[in-house]
């Protein structure tokens, strides 16, 4: 944590000019170094062939617009991905060509000195946006349609296989559709690429996706500290939340969810205004966002720090579900056939805890997700299973009408022949929640 944050300040001290907020310097991750994004640049090149890439950056929200409570500026995941930037109104293009040597272009808004004033020193195309994304190649943003229209024109005159894909925002741009149409050029959608690309996290990302689970696992812990019989839900989602902060994470990778009671039996109950009683279990369902990445990580805890003896029993059927998820976990295997596995455990393993009938029809939702730049992240969940893929384990038994709900998430990293466990930092076994809640929260 520290080095990392004394490395980003030694960077910001080197620098020719004020340190420039838009690449992550000076925040608490740093910014990605320019190697992991001329290789990333490069990996989609091969990926496109023969064809003209464009991916915008996201747009500023206004204060006063619809989003008062959300005008913190977050960058477009693959702009981000591909630049290392976080600049409003911009746009990444990448030409590839058969025969030629492929192209990189930065479009950035000129800068604008009345408009600083207000909201800071922003980064403009020139020497300094080069040094920090590696394209040599930057321009000002106003000429970015004329001069995609340019390049599209001079592929199609060349003939063969054309395509011009776009991401999220584009794809259904007029400008683009038109473009394509006039040029008889064919639209395609970027998104499937870049997801496959993103699905296998580079050093610098896992460095990234370590720490948000790391600092997870400790607003985790403070939140079970925080924990006891009157307090109420968001007192846990403070302490868990005022950790992620405190320890350099700058969003949080989704709303947290901290549910007592009845509560726990919903699985997306994000209102935290209950208060905890006594014999209840509390599901909290919550992640930190750090330098970009998402962490995701559910525990379920007793209000009064022990658990009673059915709950107990519940909390180790899911526990032993989810290790049989994770046993099963090698390359090649798909998410799909680990749910399959989770599910037919938790059956054959209910005994008489749920009757009549086996535990498994109180687990309604999938058993994970990828992780990534998103909560949710990209990818197609058919793919099979490789080494630097992150993804979330994360069986749960809900029972309404006991009031009475068990979830625990852990994410992994697949590894040359198993798995790592990102989120051990937060206590799984019922043991080690005791032990953790009998440590109380400082006053
Ligand atoms: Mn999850």
């Amino acid at each position: 944590m520290f080095r990392v944050a004394r490395v980003a300040l030694v960077v910001a001290l080197l620098a020719p000019v004020p340190a420039i907020a838009p690449a992550q310097v000076g925040s608490p991750a740093g910014p990605v170094p320019v190697e992991y994004l001329v290789a990333r640049r490069t990996d989609l090149l091969k990926r496109l062939g023969n064809g003209i890439a464009v991916i915008r950056s996201s747009e500023q929200r206004s204060i006063e617009g619809d989003y008062p409570q959300d005008s913190d500026y977050r960058e477009n995941n693959d702009f981000f991905y591909l630049t290392g930037l976080e600049t409003p109104s911009s746009w990444l293009v990448l030409v590839a060509r058969d025969t030629l040597a492929p192209q990189v272009y930065l479009y950035l808004p000129a800068r604008d000195s009345m408009a600083e004033r207000w909201t800071g020193v922003r980064l403009g195309p020139g020497a300094e946006a080069s040094s920090l994304t590696g394209i040599e190649d930057t321009r000002a943003a106003d000429l970015a349609e004329r001069q995609i229209r340019g390049f599209v024109r001079s592929r199609t005159v060349q003939g063969g296989e054309f395509y011009l894909l776009l991401g999220k925002e584009a794809v259904s741009d007029t400008f683009f559709q038109q473009l394509a149409l006039g040029m008889g050029a064919g639209v395609t959608d970027l998104r499937p690429l870049l997801a496959a690309m993103r699905l296998v996290k580079d050093a610098d990302e896992m460095r990234r996706m370590r720490m948000a689970a790391e600092v997870s696992a400790k607003g985790h812990v403070a939140a079970m500290r925080a924990a006891h019989p009157g307090a109420w839900e968001y007192e846990l989602e403070g302490a868990a939340e005022g950790t992620f902060r405190s320890l350099g994470a700058e969003r949080l990778a989704y709303p947290s969810i901290v549910g007592t009671g009845i509560n726990a039996t919903t699985l997306h109950y994000d209102r935290s205004r209950s208060q905890l009683q006594a014999g209840e279990l509390v599901v909290m369902d919550m992640g930190a966002e750090y330098g970009f990445y998402a962490a995701d990580i559910t525990r379920t805890i007793p209000v009064t720090g022990k658990f009673s003896p059915r709950q107990l029993q519940i909390y180790n059927l899911v526990l032993a579900t989810q290790q049989a998820a994770l046993d099963s976990i090698k390359p090649g295997i798909t998410l799909g056939r680990l749910g399959q596995i989770a599910r037919e455990y938790m059956k054959e393993h209910s005994g008489e805890l749920c009757a009549p009938g086996t535990c498994d029809r109180f687990f309604i939702h999938g058993l994970g997700h990828w992780v990534g730049m998103d909560v949710h992240d990209v990818g197609s969940y058919r793919t099979p299973l490789a080494q630097n893929m992150v993804f979330t384990v994360e069986p749960g038994i809900y029972i309404p009408d006991e009031k009475l709900g068990v979830r625990i998430e852990d994410e992994v990293v697949v590894t040359a022949t198993s798995y790592e466990l990102l989120s051990g930092g937060a206590p799984r076994t019922a043991a080690d929640v005791e032990k953790v809640m009998k440590v109380k929260k400082k006053d």
